[in-house]
């Protein structure tokens, strides 16, 4: 990727460039050398299109303003060390020839090390160059916008510019979305994609295999604002989301078996969906015709698949998922494939018009999506739940969770000329004690962001 000079940010975006120029005065301070270069990657949210990314199907977010920057200098010898401005992430250093990343324990840095060592690894680069580089970021943490991957994304960028890799913003989505599994969690994707395909003013609905973003404009009345129910999760730290990807991959076999289409290539719902040439209702049917409701044990899904119990370690399981006993097939699949058909019916609404009529469906579609997550995925947890229905009390046309759930945030379409109300409502109900200073960074409207950038000094 090409960098920017810095200083024309300076009229474009003022914020942005006193927050980058101010990262630059730090790395002095800190390294007592001048950085060589800045980079950013934003966070997102994920406007519908929950859990299905890693079943291979099209989701629909925008980036957000906060991002990850970091201000680099590079050098020969092959020495990393991070430092972060927030105080409370320690230091790390050590080279680039010899780290450990451990996804048991994920701390800040290892973040770092996943983008540094994907790029490494995927542009074969036989001897990186090291790095000095200081850590701005404004992204809320652990919190469904994306913390980790701007991180990781940030870091591929900036071994990949300091490393003068010939890759754009494609090739470095793609890398990056393959860097995060370093850490354990097996995510699809749509994070990294978004974080550096986005593009200001524009939602990206954004699909797979290959990657493409296409272009998706917000009715001109809606805002998305995002409220925090400042519960915390670390989702690498846990396995709920390895096991909703172990389950929908059972599911996935389970169902093709049933259909008589059993291959190593068929690994997920959308290449199933795909050979059967069925529709989203009829993948609904045949999810209600094969499946039952209650939990299934590894007995019966082996005796189902005719595989033994190490195949299914091997096959479908992660290393924190093999001791799971029982998994739920039929919710998590009902999730997964009305999941995929709202993002296509919130496209096909966007791509209408944009009147009135046209945000209520699209809000409609966003309380089912908050409804099945809840339900049927099993990935809210009562604060957000709580969160929500007060969010559309409070005059939004469509509230649910956004990102991967059991605790961060909610995002909630509210007509721009609720707004006032709309802030006060949430404000009181669910923010009461809380000072101005704080409530700035939990209950905030966004605009669709830019992507991932280098600028030069
Ligand atoms: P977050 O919210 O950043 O944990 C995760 C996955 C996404 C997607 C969503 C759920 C990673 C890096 N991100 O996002 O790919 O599956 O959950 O829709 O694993
Ligand atoms: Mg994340």
């Amino acid at each position: 990727m090409e960098a920017t000079k810095l200083d024309l940010l300076e009229r474009s975006d003022e914020n942005k460039f006193n927050r980058l120029k101010n990262l630059a005065i730090k790395f002095q301070e800190k390294y007592g050398k001048s950085a060589d270069f800045i980079c950013r990657a934003p966070g997102r949210v994920n406007l519908i299109g929950e859990h299905i990314d890693y079943c291979g199907y099209s989701v629909l977010p925008m980036a957000v303003d906060q991002d990850v920057s970091m201000a680099v200098a590079v050098n020969k010898d092959g020495c990393i060390c991070f430092s972060n401005v927030e105080k409370s992430f320690r230091d790390y250093q050590g080279t680039v020839f010899d780290y450990v990343i451990d996804s048991s324990n994920p701390e800040w840095h290892q973040y770092i090390l996943c983008g540094l060592k994907g790029v490494t690894e995927y542009q074969k680069l036989e001897k990186p160059c090291g790095m000095d580089i200081l850590v701005h970021g404004t992204v809320p943490k652990a919190a469904g916008m994306s913390s980790s991957s701007a991180l990781v994304c940030t870091a591929g960028l900036a071994t990949a510019y300091a490393n003068e890799c010939k890759i754009d913003a494609h090739g470095l989505a793609d890398e990056c979305a393959k860097c995060e599994r370093y850490i354990g969690t097996q995510g699809g994707g749509m994070d990294q994609s978004i974080s550096f395909l986005a593009e200001r003013g524009m939602a990206k609905f954004i699909s797979f295999n290959p990657l493409t973003a296409v272009n998706v404009q917000i009715p001109c009345g809606a805002v998305f604002v995002i409220s925090n129910s400042c519960v915390k999760m670390q989702k690498a730290a846990t396995a709920h989301f390895n096991v909703r990807v172990a389950e929908c991959k059972i599911a996935a076999r389970i169902l093709a078996k049933h259909e008589g289409l059993i291959s190593p290539e068929l690994k997920k719902f959308v290449d199933l969906q795909n050979a059967m040439g069925a529709s989203f209702g009829e993948m609904l049917n045949l999810v209600d015709k094969v499946l039952h409701e209650q939990p299934y044990h590894r007995e019966e899904i082996c005796k189902l698949l005719e595989i033994t119990d190490e195949k299914l370690i091997e096959t479908l399981l992660s290393k924190n998922t093999k001791h799971v006993t029982t998994f739920k097939l039929y919710q998590r699949a009902k999730h997964v494939f009305s999941e995929a058909q709202r993002v296509h019916q919130f496209k096909a609404i966007c791509e209408e018009g944009s009147d009135d009529e046209a945000m209520k469906k699209l809000g409609k579609l966003m309380n089912e999506s908050h409804e099945s997550c809840s339900k049927l995925y099993e990935c809210s947890c009562p604060e957000l739940d709580k969160l929500t229905a007060l969010c559309r009390k409070a005059g939004a046309l469509g509230s649910r969770l956004t990102g991967a759930g059991w605790a961060g945030c909610a995002v909630s379409l509210v007509p721009v000329n609720n707004m006032d109300s709309f802030m006060v409502l949430v404000k009181k109900g669910f923010y009461s004690d809380m000072d101005e200073n704080t409530l700035q960074n939990v209950l905030f409207p966004t605009e669709p962001g830019s992507g991932a950038a280098v600028y030069s000094l």
